[in-house]
């Protein structure tokens, strides 16, 4: 007999047809009118190949215990032990290393999005276990928004118009005449949403607002990041030069008097420094539209019109958050609050600024200021963290000193390194730096539910469960829905829930009670679920009851009746409702910023070309920029093994889009295997030839699985198309120190030599039982 079930992943709401155990088959959430084509790819990852069976560690780790075998990480065979006996082993070395070393010898930062799930959250669940046994190194920000979640407080007082709630959509249609999108606003991004949602209504905003009117401009290297159904105009921009362009604009509106002198003398500091820079009186350099055409590629012309427009009518800036995940990614953000605040509408209706309108699902979809259920993870004794994209640098370099924010500090001297519900093979830069960082660690541990390069560069790999064999709760700050998680099928093969394997470990070294607090997974759920109903209920919103919760499958939040508009309150009464910035106000000029000293991040948005880009004066050798952006066939490295993205593989391999011009030069054809290359790595790569993107500009997406030809070697060709072996690893600045990898040039070949097929989505080679090494 079929039964259907209500769940949630992080791509949406979706119901699962379960026939004798099996997912057979799934179909959307009846409330999502545009639900992602991407659960459907949900049934060929639980069953699929690339499942780890049972707990595996690596051959040469279990045989020489003790010694130094870390080099090989990656290149050996793993053993299959029984469970009890992965447990010990993976307490034995986190007590040995805390007793050894210390708790600063313990990396358990674990970046990565895990399930939507929030109780059996993996990532969470190993911070909590760490933090309960004395603390570890942790990763503070995110790949995300990392860099503008340092710069903002400094500009803004606070990270909201990256993070959100930002301006509602509604307020747009109503209001806002024109939409100027840096980075534009690709459907692919509106799939999903961390924690998961039970509507994805971003097109639905977008198709209502173009109906209404609003003239949308789009500024990014791909076409496709305007929707046709936009009608927007494509302005083609060189990668990574949006700051000279936005300095440009803020030069028209000095120069033809349009600045809005009242709002910046009542609401900001700074801005005659930043005027001072603009018109070259600082530097000698006027920053005028014919400047910027030489660095960006866009017309002077069109950059006076599009500034005359902007501050001619009610305007809404906004910029991807991909715009900052590049060398000096806080310039284009700073740039931007400076150019909205000189057009003077922010906190008005439809008008001002925000960040990430086109980067994820539910960015300005209204919803009450409630929190969402949660798993606390409590409080790091150790209380020391890495920005969260230094990871290599960290491991590395030991003893070394790194600046951050204003603060000098030291990397500690990791020996044990635990990651669950991450995937750094996929997320960090520079994939050979990484390998190479990678085995300086004693010990790595990794639970993991497929054999991702994560878990194939491990010593100890506990298989889990996927987030549909287990029960959860899960919602998303962006939605309004909250999801009853129910397990759907039994666990596959052996696999285990992240809880219960570190319940088990906490068991063995003594924190049992303190990591679980007497709750099972079921309980956890009930407590999260509860403990949002209270403060809701102290909000006036009235939920239903858990267990009336949990049989419906979902609960709906109202739609506030006020439309949220960003920083109003701020504009209504700035006495009274200050920023939580030295002023009080937007910080054109930051007196702290400045006071860091930092030439990487001064004082006031300035144009800082990348130190890899077209314009560089080395971009002869590697003549083509790549930009790797997110996904539109799964999420991150999730679901590459699932059907919809190994459908959309070119000759089994990622796409690589390239423009005709630059494959004519080249001798490539549409559905040619490639070389991407550069001095960091190379990898193949399926050529799409379209017009989608501007000439000298090549798109690899990320999240294919990193396949190397020799596991285990350094430097070895990728055959698969993970664009981190090509990308740089390095701060965006001494301020944010966040990713830049949008910064990065490669040259591009046809390939003639031997297509290796990618095989990483089988079991690894040469596994087995081999009783005589269990210990
Ligand atoms: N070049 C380049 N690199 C980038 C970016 C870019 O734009 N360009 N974007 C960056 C960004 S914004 C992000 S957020 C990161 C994303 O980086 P990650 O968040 O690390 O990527 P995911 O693929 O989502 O990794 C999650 C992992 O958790 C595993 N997992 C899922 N559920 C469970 C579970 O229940 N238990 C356990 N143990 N594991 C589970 C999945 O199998 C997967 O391997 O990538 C970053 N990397
Ligand atoms: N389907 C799907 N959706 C996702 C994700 C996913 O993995 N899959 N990941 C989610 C996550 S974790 C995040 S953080 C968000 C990220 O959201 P974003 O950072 O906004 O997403 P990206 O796709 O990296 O970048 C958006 C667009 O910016 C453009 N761009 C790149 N460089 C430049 C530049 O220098 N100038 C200009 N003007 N444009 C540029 C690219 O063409 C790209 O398509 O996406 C989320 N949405
Ligand atoms: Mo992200």
């Amino acid at each position: 007999m079929k039964t259907h079930r209500l769940s949630l992943a992080h791509w949406g709401a979706f119901e699962a047809e379960i026939e004798d155990d099996r997912m057979v088959g799934i179909r959307p959430f009846a409330k999502d009118a545009r639900p992602s084509p991407l659960i459907r790819s949900i049934p060929s990852a639980i069953y699929s190949d690339a499942r780890i069976r049972a707990p595996m560690v690596r051959e040469g780790f279990l045989r020489r215990r003790g010694e130094d075998t870390a080099r090989r990480r990656g290149g050996e065979p793993f053993v299959e032990v029984p469970w009890d006996e992965a447990l010990d082993l993976v307490a034995s070395e986190v007590a040995r290393v805390k007793e050894t070393h210390g708790n600063q010898a313990i990396l358990g930062g674990s970046y990565g999005w895990s399930s939507a799930g929030r109780v059996n959250h993996a990532r969470g669940l190993l911070k909590r276990f760490l933090f309960g046994y004395g603390g570890c190194i942790d990763q503070f920000t995110n790949y995300s928004w990392g860099t503008a979640m340092v710069l903002l407080p400094h500009v803004m007082g606070d990270i909201q118009s990256v993070s959100g709630p930002v301006t509602v959509w509604p307020s747009i249609i109503e209001n806002t005449r024109v939409m100027l999108m840096f980075g534009g606003a690709s459907l692919k991004n509106s799939h999903v949403t961390t924690g998961g949602g039970g509507t994805h209504e971003y097109k639905s905003w977008m198709m209502r607002a173009q109906e209404a009117g609003v003239e949308f401009i789009c500024i990014s290297p791909v076409r496709t990041d305007a929707p046709e159904f936009l009608k927007a105009r494509w302005i083609p921009i060189r990668p990574g030069s949006d700051t000279a362009m936005m300095l440009a604009m803020a030069h028209v509106l000095v120069s033809e008097g349009r600045a809005d002198r009242d709002f910046l003398e009542r609401y900001t500091t700074g801005y005659d420094v930043f005027r001072r820079y603009v018109m070259g009186e600082a530097d000698g350099v006027a920053k005028t539209p014919e400047w910027a055409a030489g660095l960006t590629d866009v017309p002077a012309e069109t950059i006076r019109e599009i500034a005359r427009k902007i501050s001619g009518e009610r305007s809404m800036l906004s910029a991807t958050w991909s715009l900052q995940r590049a060398d000096h990614g806080e310039q284009p953000f700073w740039t931007l609050i400076a150019l909205a605040s000189m057009v003077g509408q922010i906190g008005l209706p439809g008008g001002g600024y925000g960040f990430g309108y086109g980067s994820i699902n539910g960015m300005g979809s209204p919803r009450p200021a409630l929190p969402t259920p949660t798993m606390e993870s409590g409080r790091n004794p150790l209380g020391f963290s890495i920005p969260v994209a230094r990871v290599s640098d960290l491991l590395l370099n030991p003893g070394a000193e790194f600046e951050f924010n204003g603060k000098t500090a030291t990397y500690p001297d990791v020996r044990l390194v635990y990651w669950a519900g991450g995937n750094p093979f996929h997320h960090h830069q520079d994939t050979n730096r990484l390998l190479k960082a990678w085995s300086r660690p004693e010990t790595v541990i990794v639970n993991e539910v497929w054999w991702t390069a994560t878990a194939r560069h491990a010593d100890i790999v506990l298989p889990a469960t996927s987030p549909f064999e287990r029960n959860d709760i899960g919602s998303s700050p962006r939605d309004r829905y909250i999801l009853a998680m129910p397990q759907l099928v039994p666990p596959q093969h052996t696999a285990r829930n992240d809880y219960e394997i570190f319940s088990d470990i906490a068991a063995r070294v003594g924190t049992y009670d303190a990591f679980t607090e007497g709750r099972s997974i079921e309980g956890w759920v009930q407590h999260a679920y509860e403990t949002c109903r209270a403060k809701a209920a102290e909000k006036g919103y009235d939920l239903l009851p858990f267990d009336a919760f949990w049989e419906q499958g979902y609960v709906e939040l109202p739609v506030p009746e006020r439309d949220f508009i960003l920083y109003e309150d701020f504009r209504t009464a700035p006495e009274k409702n200050p920023l939580k910035t030295p002023s009080g106000k937007i910080e054109l000029f930051s007196a702290t910023v400045a006071g860091f000293g930092y030439e990487d991040c001064p004082g006031h948005p300035t144009w800082l070309p990348p130190r890899e880009w077209l314009g560089a004066p080395d971009a002869r050798a590697f003549p083509l920029h790549l930009i790797s952006n997110q996904p539109a066939t799964r999420l991150h490295s999730q679901l590459d093994q699932g059907a919809i993205s190994r459908q959309a593989k070119v000759a089994g391999r990622e796409p690589a889009w390239i423009n005709p011009v630059d494959a004519k030069a080249r001798g490539i054809g549409n559905g040619d295997v490639v070389r991407v290359f550069n001095t960091r790595g190379a990898c193949l790569a399926g050529a799409v030839v379209t017009e989608n993107v501007m000439p000298s500009v090549i798109q690899i997406a990320t999240g294919a699985w990193f396949d190397p030809l020799t596991p285990g070697e350094i430097g070895s060709l990728d055959k698969h198309g993970n664009a981190n072996v090509l990308t740089r690893d390095a701060g965006t600045s001494r301020l944010g120190q966040g990713p830049s990898a949008l910064s990065t040039l490669v040259e591009v070949e046809k390939w003639h030599g031997d297509a290796a097929r990618v095989t990483v989505f089988e079991q690894p080679d040469g596994m087995g039982r081999k009783p005589e090494l269990v210990p």
